[in-house]
This record gives structure tokens, C-alpha cells and sequence, in this order.
């Protein structure tokens, strides 16, 4: 062919293509036709597109797209500010490349195109050459290359499996009663996920919150990719080598959980709905006449008057603020739980409030929208309004004069009867205007924002407890979340578990699932293994439907109440060791469920759907979920030493086993080289437990570290230094343990430390405390989980134990230097 026709060939091609992308409406981003370099941050404009890479931090990159010139930068969920970094940019005809000292950049300019790498050149993550960023109409997805073998774990609250590739997921909050194992959405939205493959491991973070697609390689083979129907690309890309590094990262953008009180971290009795107000007597009293611990109950809708939140049933209501004071005193603290949907009626005084602050989402023409829930027609709070959320802090106070100390926000997708809310409702997304699509999937995180800020503001130096169904990326700022209406079902007891684990990996580590099953009714066996695996999450509550089956601990016998009281107890045991690892995770992000993803992120197994149930509670624990039929259970140790927890016989890792299981015991297993804070049992955290700290340390072959942290665990005094915090080294070859000296200006509620060492062999153990000679004795521990009478492999006998060497000695706030 001569090089003219050629040529014509070419430009008849170039206008086909023109043509076919006018009529598909697919618009690319095209060539890059100018670029602008500002320090850290990159602007380009392409044939279609303008584009804003930002660097944040070493290891974070923002990428912004849009058709047209990017809007005014907003974003409720980042609250994060880029931080001053060294980046080095250079560019051609052809490419533009930027080098932090984590990570390198290259932006191909024909067509525009971005690859990130490691500083060694390996490709962690790249556009999908041909398709990268595009829009069709206003919608805009952006395509990544699917790498071999790579998985993606994340994206919140997302049902399936741990390992989310050959999958698709949409992110549009829904009120979903009784969902199915694989329904999707659910109740909220957490864009961010993490990919896997190579031994590197990136998170991306698309903050939009309009509807928001994601798909792993589902029915495709090309590419993974995310993308909203309206709005901008915008992404944050983090790399590092450990994914507990990315979470942090992740959480530097979208912010920390606050310590929670710690009441909240105890047993949560709960039931839609507990009334009257005697009902809820005979509850509290029952817990503690058959010596169950617990701390909280919570109060379903039927505490309201006709369902008009911020009244009260005044028949089975009568005095509030005296039942919470009796309930006080009995060490019960009462959680309310609240709906956004105010009541259109004249005379409640909610309503009249809401109107004359003029406070509601509007139609166009201005009128109020008019959604049904609950109290029948209702008005709804418009909380991306700041006179919104100052209105609900205001009403909290009501709640705040009565002594309630928890509330539950419920039906914030936001959802009115699960049925459609018109686009055209109108918002004020903080004075710049929004319609219904844009808000809805961050309705609720503003929910739980004036929940969280107006309840702190209505009570003097008390942290607030926030229970939500909804949310959006950020939500651990403000409150726990809970999974919503699961069902009694073996399977759905497990995929709370991989919720949980998934919402962990997401940001958010105070999660809860209803344990022992919203709908339908459990079988004792499934209620036993559910409240036994409830005690190893975060937030342990018990929740059943209107008209379902009794689900107290003793609602099913004998037998079922004294397995359940045994976990409870020994949750109640580990509170300092539990307490502590949420001190890390208001520090760090890092979760309480932490997925093996996070430790263990290059083996194999455990993306198998035959273990990807398997977790840590916190870094000592590794818990097998297994349900409550199978009799048979197969668990997959990684890599290390592991010690059960109630022989202390040790399991070497990298290995499978098979076990048999029991309805009495949850399979349950201690990492080599943890160190186990616990206090004596007490019946709730009002009260105090015996002065000896229980510090149990497995023997390992790796150095492990413990940060011990105490505070009052009510009142925001730790941020005036009012705790009480030291770190905790094991060194096994140099044969230490070390309690560093005390931070904080808080007092121990232990005057002892009893060391409790485990696998630290049979013959006599001299040991020095601070240089001082001293022996361990041998001991019995009694087993770390009383097992039940009617347990069935002879472990009951209480003299029966794990053989291990103790110590005491006196707490003080001195380093503490123990060496064997
Ligand atoms: O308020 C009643 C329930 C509540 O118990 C449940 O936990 C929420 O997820 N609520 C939903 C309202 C609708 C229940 C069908």
C-alpha cells in the first residue's frame, strides 16, 4: 500500500473512531496536551479530561479526573492534608515520571495512562492500556490492569468471600432485611480496597459518593476497575510493603476511632424490643442472678411513643431517668436506639422544632419531601446541613438529662421502608448544594457525625458510644457499626464473620454482628458456637427480632447458658488485653479482627474459601469459626508456633489439621510470643477487679511487643495525658521480658503484675526482676475457658490445666526488667 492511501486509511480511521465515540458516548481521556508541575502536585490536561495527581505522602498519591476543570476540592470522608514530601518529577514528549522515596509515578502522555511502581521497577498497579479512565455520559470508571494471581480483600461491609476477585460490588446504602450471604449492597459504604498479588500489596481509596461500582475481574479477564454514576475520579493510591502500613495510611485520610467508652466493649443484652420498663428490670436482674456479665442493655423502638423518636411510651415508660439510675446502679448502662425519620404532626415538638429551624431535605419548589417509615409520613433531617446536625445534637439532650449513655442509629441508608427516595430531594452538602444521588451513600456518616457530636457536646467530659447501620468511608470517626438484619443461619453467623474482618481491613475496628441471628430462631447448638465467637468481636451484642424465639443466654437451657457464661467470662477476664488493642487501633487504624490478610498476606491459604473464615482477635488470638453442625473441622495454621488455648499443646504452623469440635468449646489458638494482659472476672467495669495483673506470655522464637495502655475509660482526661501506658518487649533470645517505665500521669488499677508463663518447660525457672533473684514457680492455670460440665472430652475437671511457671511482683511504674 503507498504511504498516501496509507495515510487516507488512517484518517478515515481516526474519524470512524471519532464518529463511533460520538455515537457510544464514550469519552477516553485522550492524549495529554499540557501539563503543569507545582511542587507536589501535577496538573494535565488531556484531549478529554483535566487531570490533578497529588502526592500526599510518600506513599499515598491522589489522582483527580474530570470533564471539566475540577470543582473546589471537597470531602466528608478525608480529613487528612497532603504532607510535605520529596518528590522528583521529570518529563518528555511521551511520558511524565514522579519519584517519592516509596514509590514511582509514570503517566504515558499518548494516550494518557498511569503505572505505579516500587522503587525497583516491579509494577504494583497500572491502567489497563486502551481502556484507563472514561466516561460514558456522566458516568466515569477507571480500569486497572488485572495482574496474575492477585487478589483484592476489603471494600467494607461487602458480603462473599475474603477474596473478592471474579466479583462485583455496587456501594448505594439499602435497608436490607434478612439479606441472603451474597446480597449486594448492604447497609454502607466503604470504597477502599486492597489488591494483592507478587508479594506487593496497594490500597485504593475512590472517594465518591455517588452510586459506585466495583469489578475484580467478574466474567472479565482484562481488568479490575471502579467507577460512580456521577462525580469525579478520585483516588487515592496507597503503597507499602504491609498492609497494616496501608490501613494506616487509609486511616490518616479518613481519621482514627476515638477510644471508646468501656462499658461499650463489655456484654450488650439486647432485643427488639425489651418493654416495659419492668421487662427490662427482669432482664438486668436476671444477668446478674445467674452471674452472666454483662453491661449493657439496649432499648428497641418500642420505648418511643408511637415510634416518635425523642418521646417515650409514658405507659411503659413511666420514669426514665429513674430507670436508668436504678439500671446505673446495678452496672447497666442503656442504649437508645434512634431513626432519622421525624413524624409529621402537629404538636410533637421534634417536628415544630425541625420546622421552625427549617431543618428538613426539600423538593425543588421548597416544600418538604415526605417519606414513609415507621411513625408513618415523616420529614427527614437534612445532616449535610450544619443546622441539621446542631438541631439533632439539641434533641439528644433530652436522652443526655435521662442517663442514657448509648445511641443506636438505625434506618439511616437513609430508608423509608426500603423503598425509592426521589432524586430530586435536595441537600445542602455544607451550603454547595447536592441532590439525593450524590448524598445518599454519606447520609448516614453524617447521621452518626451529629449523633457523635451533638451527644458529646449534651454531656460534660463523657465519651459518647455511637452505634450505626449506615455509613460511609470515615465512619470509625464517630461510632461502631453493627452488620443489620442477619439471619439465624450457620452461614450467616460466618459471613458476619467475614464482614467484620472485611470492615477491619477497611478502617473501621469497632464492628458488631446481632449474635444469635436477627430472624428466624437459632438451634442451641448455633447459639452457643454464635455467642462463643461473639465474645471474640469487637462489639459483643446480642440482638433478635420482634416476635423471634427468647435469645438471653438462658433462653436455651442449661447446658447452652453455661458454655455461654464461660466466653462471656473470659471476656470479661481479657478486658485489659482487649482494651489495649483498641488503644492501637485509635492510634493506628489497625483493627481488633484482624483477617489473616494482615499478617499473613502472601500465603496462599488463606484466601481458600476453606479457611477464610479464620482470624486474629487482636494479635495473640487465632479464632476458627467453624458453625454449629459440623463435627469435623479442618484449620489451616500459618506460618509459626501456636498454642491451644486450653491445653497449651502447641501446633507447629504452615500446616493442616483437622480437629474434632465441640458445641462447648470455639477452636481457639495463641500466637507464639503474645503477651495476654487479663484481671480477675468481674460481673461489669464499674467494677473493679482484684489488684493482680495477670500478664501471661507464650514462649516463641520471634520478639514480640505489647503496648499496655489504662485509663479511666470514660472521660476524654487520656487526652490531658490522664492514662496509663507502657510497652511490654519479649526479647527471646536475650531471654527478657521488659515492662518499660510508665507514661502517663493515670494510676494502675493493679498493684501487682503475676507473670504467667507458658511453655517455658518443666524444670524450675530462676529468674531476676529488676536484677532481684526470684524462681517461677510451677503452676496450674486454671484453663483459660472453664470448659462446660457437659463437655464431652474430659476436660472439666477443674484441677485439669496447662502447666505453667508464675511469679508476682509489685507494679510500679519504674522499668520493669525481667530476665530467665
Ligand atoms: O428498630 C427495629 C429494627 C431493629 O431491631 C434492627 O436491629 C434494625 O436493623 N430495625 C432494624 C427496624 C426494622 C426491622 C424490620
Amino acid at each position: 500500500m503507498k504511504l498516501n492511501s496509507a495515510f487516507a486509511l488512517a484518517v478515515l480511521f481516526t474519524l470512524c473512531s471519532g464518529f463511533l465515540h460520538a455515537q457510544n458516548g464514550v469519552k477516553q481521556a485522550g492524549n495529554v496536551t499540557a501539563t503543569t508541575i507545582n511542587d507536589q502536585e501535577i496538573d494535565i490536561t488531556t484531549q478529554n479530561a483535566f487531570v490533578k495527581l497529588a502526592v500526599y505522602s510518600p506513599n499515598i498519591v491522589r489522582v483527580r479526573m474530570d470533564k471539566q476543570k475540577l470543582a473546589d476540592d471537597f470531602s466528608y470522608a478525608v480529613i487528612g492534608k497532603p504532607v510535605k514530601t520529596k518528590v522528583t518529577v521529570t518529563q518528555n514528549n511521551d511520558e511524565i515520571n514522579l519519584v517519592t522515596d516509596s514509590l514511582k509515578v509514570n503517566i504515558r502522555k499518548n494516550p494518557y495512562q498511569v503505572t505505579f511502581s516500587t522503587l525497583n521497577g516491579e509494577v504494583i498497579n497500572a491502567d489497563e492500556p486502551g481502556l484507563t479512565t472514561s466516561w460514558v455520559n456522566e458516568s466515569v470508571t477507571t480500569y486497572k490492569h488485572m495482574q496474575d494471581n492477585e487478589h483484592f480483600i476489603g471494600l467494607g461491609e461487602k458480603t462473599g468471600p475474603l477474596d473478592r476477585k471474579g466479583n462485583a460490588y455496587t456501594h448505594w446504602n439499602s435497608d436490607t432485611y434478612a439479606y441472603t450471604t451474597n446480597q449486594d449492597p448492604i447497609y454502607s459504604t466503604i470504597p477502599f480496597y486492597i489488591g494483592v498479588h507478587h508479594n506487593v500489596n496497594y490500597g485504593i481509596f475512590f472517594d465518591n459518593t455517588w452510586q459506585s461500582d466495583f469489578n475484580f475481574g467478574a466474567s472479565n479477564n482484562r481488568f479490575s476497575s471502579f467507577g460512580a454514576k456521577g462525580g469525579e475520579m478520585n483516588y487515592y493510591f496507597i503503597y507499602h510493603t504491609h498492609i497494616a502500613d496501608i490501613i494506616k495510611s487509609y486511616t490518616s485520610l479518613t481519621g482514627l476511632m476515638k477510644l471508646p467508652p468501656l462499658w461499650s466493649l463489655g456484654y450488650q443484652q439486647n432485643r427488639y424490643s425489651y418493654y416495659p420498663q419492668t421487662e427490662v428490670f427482669r432482664i438486668a436482674q436476671t444477668l446478674r442472678e445467674k452471674r452472666i456479665p454483662a453491661d449493657g442493655i439496649t432499648l428497641d423502638i418500642h420505648y418511643m411513643d408511637k415510634y416518635k423518636v425523642f418521646t417515650w411510651d409514658a405507659d411503659r415508660f413511666p420514669d426514665p431517668a429513674g430507670m436508668t439510675k436504678k439500671l446505673g446502679d446495678m452496672g447497666f448502662k442503656v442504649t437508645l436506639i434512634v431513626d432519622p425519620g421525624i413524624k409529621v404532626e402537629k404538636g410533637y415538638g421534634t417536628y415544630e422544632r425541625g420546622v421552625k429551624d427549617d431543618i428538613f431535605a426539600k423538593y425543588p419548589d421548597g416544600t418538604y419531601y415526605t417519606g414513609q417509615v415507621w411513625p408513618g409520613w415523616c420529614h427527614f433531617p437534612d445532616f449535610t446541613d450544619p443546622k441539621g446536625r446542631a438541631f439533632w445534637g439539641n434533641e439528644l439532650k433530652k436522652y443526655a438529662a435521662e442517663g442514657i449513655s448509648g445511641i443506636w442509629n438505625d434506618m439511616n441508608e437513609f430508608s423509608t421502608w426500603g423503598q425509592k427516595v426521589p432524586d430530586n430531594i435536595l441537600f445542602s452538602y455544607e451550603g454547595k448544594g447536592a441532590a439525593h444521588p450524590q448524598v445518599h451513600n454519606v447520609y448516614g456518616l453524617e447521621m452518626i457525625r451529629a449523633s457523635y457530636e451533638g451527644y458529646k457536646a449534651a454531656r460534660e467530659n463523657k465519651r459518647p458510644f455511637i452505634l450505626t447501620r449506615s455509613g460511609y468511608a470515615g465512619l470509625q470517626r464517630y461510632a461502631a457499626i453493627w452488620t443489620g438484619d442477619n439471619r439465624a443461619e450457620n452461614d450467616h453467623m460466618l459471613l458476619g464473620v467475614r464482614l467484620m474482618n472485611s470492615l477491619g481491613l477497611s478502617g473501621v475496628p469497632f464492628a458488631g454482628m446481632d449474635v444469635g441471628g436477627f430472624t428466624g430462631g437459632a438451634s442451641p447448638s448455633l447459639y452457643a458456637r454464635w455467642m462463643q465467637i461473639g465474645a471474640f468481636n469487637p462489639y459483643f451484642r446480642n440482638h433478635s427480632g420482634i416476635n423471634s424465639k427468647a435469645s438471653e443466654p438462658w433462653a436455651y437451657g442449661e447446658e447452652v447458658m453455661e458454655i455461654t457464661r464461660n466466653y462471656i467470662n473470659l471476656r470479661y477476664r481479657l478486658l485489659p488485653y482487649i482494651y489495649s488493642s483498641f488503644y492501637e487501633a485509635t492510634q493506628t487504624g489497625s483493627p481488633i479482627m484482624r483477617s489473616l490478610a494482615i499478617d499473613y498476606t502472601h500465603d496462599e491459604n488463606i484466601y481458600s474459601g476453606q479457611y477464610d473464615n479464620q482470624y486474629m482477635f487482636g494479635k495473640a488470638f487465632l479464632v476458627f469459626p467453624f458453625d454449629g453442625v459440623t463435627n469435623f473441622g479442618k484449620l489451616y495454621f500459618p506460618a509459626g508456633k501456636w498454642y491451644d488455648l486450653y491445653t497449651g499443646a502447641v501446633q507447629q504452623g504452615n500446616q493442616k489439621t483437622g480437629i474434632d469440635l465441640y458445641t462447648s468449646k470455639l477452636p481457639v489458638y495463641v500466637k507464639e510470643s503474645s503477651i495476654i494482659p487479663m484481671q480477675s472476672q468481674i460481673q461489669n467495669t464499674t467494677e473493679t477487679p482484684a489488684d493482680t495483673l495477670y500478664l501471661h506470655v507464650y514462649k516463641g522464637d520471634v520478639n514480640n511487643k505489647f503496648v499496655y495502655y489504662e485509663d479511666d475509660g470514660a472521660s476524654f482526661d487520656y487526652e490531658k495525658g490522664g492514662y496509663y501506658k507502657r510497652t511490654i518487649t519479649y526479647n527471646p533470645a536475650k531471654k527478657t521480658i521488659i515492662l518499660s517505665s510508665v507514661d502517663g500521669s493515670a494510676k494502675s488499677k493493679f498493684s501487682n503484675i503475676k507473670l504467667m508463663l507458658h511453655g517455658f518447660g518443666e524444670a524450675g525457672l530462676s529468674v531476676k526482676v529488676n536484677n532481684k533473684a526470684m524462681q517461677a514457680v510451677n503452676d496450674f492455670q486454671a484453663l483459660m475457658v472453664p470448659i462446660s460440665r457437659f463437655d464431652p472430652t474430659g476436660l472439666s475437671n477443674p484441677v485439669e490445666g496447662e502447666k505453667i511457671k508464675s511469679l508476682v511482683f509489685k507494679n510500679s511504674s519504674s522499668q520493669l526488667s525481667i530476665a530467665y
